[in-house]
C-alpha cells in the first residue's frame, strides 16, 4: 500500500484497496507482505478526507476491531463488550451542537457544517482509561483551539464545559438510570482554557479515516490524550464557555476518586488500584504507564507549581 501524498482521499484509498485485492487473487504464495496487505483489508472503508499523521513516535495502532468493540459509554451499558450491539439507537445525523455561555454571540451549528468548515487531520494518540487499559488510536478531527477561536469567547471565560446530548430514545440509560453510577445525565466534562487551547486537544469526528462509530461517540467527541479517558466526552451536543470550574460527571459520582484534572500519572494511584502500569488492548503483558501518558513535553508546563497529588 503505497501512499506518498500527504493528503489522502477516500477515492485514492479505495482504488489502492482494489489493486491489492487483485494482487491477492493472483498470488500463490502467502508472503508476509501479502499477509500484511490482507490484514489491512479489515480496515473500514474510509469516507473522510484528511491529512495523515506522520506517526513520528512509531506508535503501533490498535486494530479498528479492537477500538470499536471495547467501549465505555454508560448511556448504553456498563458492559464494554455490549456497547457496540446497543449503540444503534444513537442517531448522529442530523446533529446540532450548541455554543453558549461567555461568547460574543451564542450559536448552533450542525455537525455537517462543522466538519465541512474545518480541515481534518489524523492524530495518532495513546489513550489511557483510568481503569488501567489503553490503546493507540488513529483519530481524525481538528484542533479544539481552532474551533474555540471561531466561538469568540469573552475574556472572563476561564473554562470550557462539554455536555453529551440528552435524549432518552437515543441513550437508553438516560431514561432508566439502571447503571447505578450516573444519576445526573447528561454526561459533563470540562477543561481549563489553556488545556482546551493546547494543540494536542482535538474534537474527533472519525477514526481510521471513517466517521466515528456510534460506540466511540458519534458524531463528535473530545480527545485529550494526556488525561484519563473519562475526560474525552462522547457525542457532544453543547459547549459552554464559563467562569467557574465545571463539576464533571465522575467528580460528581465520587470526588475522592476522580478529580477535575485527571492527568495520567503513574505516581498517583487511584484509591482502589495502582496507576503505575496498564494493559494495552490485545496484549497479555502490562507495560509502564508514562507521565502525562507520554505527552509530558507538550503539556507539563501547564501544571508547573501545582501539587499533582491534590489536583488529581
Ligand atoms: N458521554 C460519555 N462519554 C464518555 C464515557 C461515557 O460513559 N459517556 N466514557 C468515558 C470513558 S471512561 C472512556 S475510557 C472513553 C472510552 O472511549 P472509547 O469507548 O471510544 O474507547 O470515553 C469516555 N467518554
Ligand atoms: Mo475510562
Amino acid at each position: 500500500m503505497k501512499i506518498n501524498e500527504n493528503e489522502i482521499t477516500p477515492k485514492e484509498l479505495f482504488e489502492d484497496r482494489r489493486k491489492f485485492i487483485k494482487l491477492g487473487a493472483a498470488s500463490v504464495v502467502a508472503s508476509s507482505t501479502l499477509m500484511e496487505l490482507m490484514a489491512k483489508e479489515n480496515l473500514p472503508t474510509p469516507n473522510l478526507t484528511y491529512k495523515k499523521d506522520i506517526n513520528s513516535e512509531y506508535l503501533k495502532l490498535n486494530s479498528f476491531e479492537q477500538i470499536t468493540s471495547y467501549n465505555n459509554f454508560y448511556e448504553f451499558t456498563t458492559s464494554k463488550k455490549d456497547v457496540k450491539y446497543m449503540a444503534h439507537t444513537l442517531k448522529p445525523n442530523p446533529w446540532a451542537i450548541e455554543i453558549d455561555g461567555l461568547v460574543e454571540k451564542p450559536f448552533t451549528i450542525d455537525i455537517k457544517d462543522l466538519i465541512s468548515s474545518n480541515s481534518l487531520e489524523e492524530r495518532i494518540y495513546r489513550f489511557r482509561c483510568v481503569e488501567g487499559w489503553s490503546m493507540v488510536v488513529p483519530w481524525v478531527g481538528f484542533e479544539l483551539a481552532k474551533f474555540i477561536k471561531k466561538c469568540k469567547p469573552l475574556s472572563d471565560a476561564k473554562y470550557v464545559k462539554f455536555e453529551t446530548k440528552y435524549d432518552e430514545e437515543m441513550f437508553p440509560d438516560q431514561e432508566r438510570g439502571v447503571f447505578a453510577n450516573i444519576k445526573n445525565y447528561p454526561y459533563v466534562e470540562g477543561l481549563r482554557m489553556d488545556e482546551a487551547m493546547n494543540p494536542l486537544t482535538i474534537l474527533a469526528v472519525g477514526l481510521y479515516g471513517k466517521t466515528l462509530e456510534n460506540q466511540n461517540g458519534a458524531p463528535i467527541r473530545l480527545v485529550v490524550p494526556w488525561k484519563y479517558g473519562f475526560k474525552s466526552i462522547k457525542s457532544i451536543a453543547k459547549i459552554s464557555f464559563v467562569k467557574e470550574q465545571p463539576l464533571n460527571t465522575w467528580q460528581d459520582i465520587a470526588s475522592n476518586e476522580y478529580g477535575f484534572y485527571a492527568n495520567v500519572n503513574p505516581k498517583v494511584d487511584h484509591p482502589r488500584w495502582s496507576q503505575a502500569r496498564e494493559r494495552v488492548l490485545g496484549k497479555f503483558l502490562k507495560q509502564d504507564t508514562l507521565m502525562f501518558n507520554g505527552y509530558e513535553k507538550e503539556v507539563a508546563y501547564m501544571y508547573k507549581g501545582m501539587d499533582l497529588r491534590k489536583n488529581f
